[in-house]
């Protein structure tokens, strides 16, 4: 099943590789308690409020995000945070491999990033948004309704459901994702974040919206 058409109760899918594996970049520390702690911490509390609302509990993580709004005032706030919470980090997760298995860049990704001038500019200027993201939050890889792909950033648990971006890549910029290995130093987790994205399913989400 699709991650994004799951419905309560949520659970949290293993990695799709193991807790090591993004070493020497990332630790398998931070990658144990950003997956079964910080992200699970989402899961639960979002079972948990959605626990005393069952006519809601057929609702996919995505309906959830979009219909915020059609939501009881009182959980729209604590589901739009913590759906946010699950979704961001699924797709966190999902869009990293290993760098061991990281081919070349293909000239694919190439022509998707060419409005960057490339993965160098690209490299620039998604770092430049991920350090100026301020407190908790992430940096993008977004494609508009006009298949203009850019960067942006989002604080908190945000998502792009609100408005009418599709993401294709993200950047967990909240202190959890870095602390334990990099510290204070988010520069030097972001330039080593660069050594394992996953490529080909950035691209594989690229084709498929420009599609639609
Ligand atoms: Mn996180």
């Amino acid at each position: 099943m699709n991650e994004s058409e799951q419905t309560y109760p949520f659970q949290n899918f293993p990695l799709p590789y193991a807790y090591d594996a993004l070493e020497p970049y990332i630790d398998q520390k931070t990658m144990r308690l950003h997956h079964d702690k910080h992200l699970q911490t989402y899961i639960d509390n979002l079972n948990q409020i959605l626990a005393d609302y069952p006519q809601f509990q057929s609702w996919a993580l995505e309906d959830l995000l979009r219909n915020i709004e059609f939501l009881p005032a009182q959980i729209q706030i604590p589901v739009w945070r913590n759906a946010g919470g699950v979704y961001n980090h699924q797709l966190f997760f999902q869009l990293m491999k290993p760098a061991e298995e990281a081919e070349a860049v293909s000239e694919d990704v190439k022509a998707m990033l060419e409005p960057f001038d490339g993965l160098k500019g690209f490299q620039e200027q998604m770092t430049k948004a991920a350090l100026s993201v301020f407190g908790s939050g992430y940096a993008w890889l977004v494609m508009n309704p006009q298949k203009d792909v850019s960067i942006i950033t989002t604080a908190n648990q945000d998502t792009l459901f609100a408005g009418s971006l599709y993401p294709l890549l993200l950047l967990d910029v909240w202190e959890h994702a870095y602390y334990l290995k990099y510290y204070n130093v988010r520069a030097d987790y972001i330039k080593n974040w660069f050594s394992v994205i996953n490529w080909q399913e950035v691209l594989k989400r690229y084709e498929a919206y420009k599609e639609i």
